[in-house]
């Protein structure tokens, strides 16, 4: 018996859990975010740094594996620049996370799921 194995274990599936119980809330104002921002369709100017878009975290939730984040334009996700809410591959991520950090991250639209796979802190103005 190995008390930790069983903590992530079951700590993975308690993730999946809110994930897939709250999904029709965050989806629904997902779409919300989309709409309101209407058509002012200017693409952001992102610096050279890949596929890593830029964000600022507005919230943390460490208990439900969740992060509320003002981001710019996500090409890959063909997505505009809005706040929304998004669930983190590894609750690990939101440690060190605090609302108003500026950062860059790369998110994946996993099965409907919009999921942060890497947070970096951004550097400077
Ligand atoms: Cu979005």
């Amino acid at each position: 018996m190995n008390p930790q194995r069983f903590f992530i274990r079951a700590t993975g599936l308690a993730l999946v859990l809110s994930a897939a119980s709250t999904s029709p809330a965050w989806a629904a104002s997902h779409q919300g975010g989309h709409s309101a921002h209407g058509d002012h369709g200017k693409p952001t100017a992102q610096a050279a740094t890949g596929d890593m878009t830029d964000g600022e975290v507005r919230k943390v939730d460490k208990e439900g594996g969740r992060l509320t984040l003002k981001h710019a334009d996500i090409k890959s996700l063909d997505m505009p620049g809005m706040t929304m809410v998004f669930v983190v591959k590894d609750k690990a991520m939101l440690v060190t996370l605090k609302a108003g950090d500026k950062i860059r991250f790369k998110a994946i639209n996993d099965s409907g799921k919009f999921t942060v796979t890497e947070i970096v802190p951004a550097k400077g103005p």
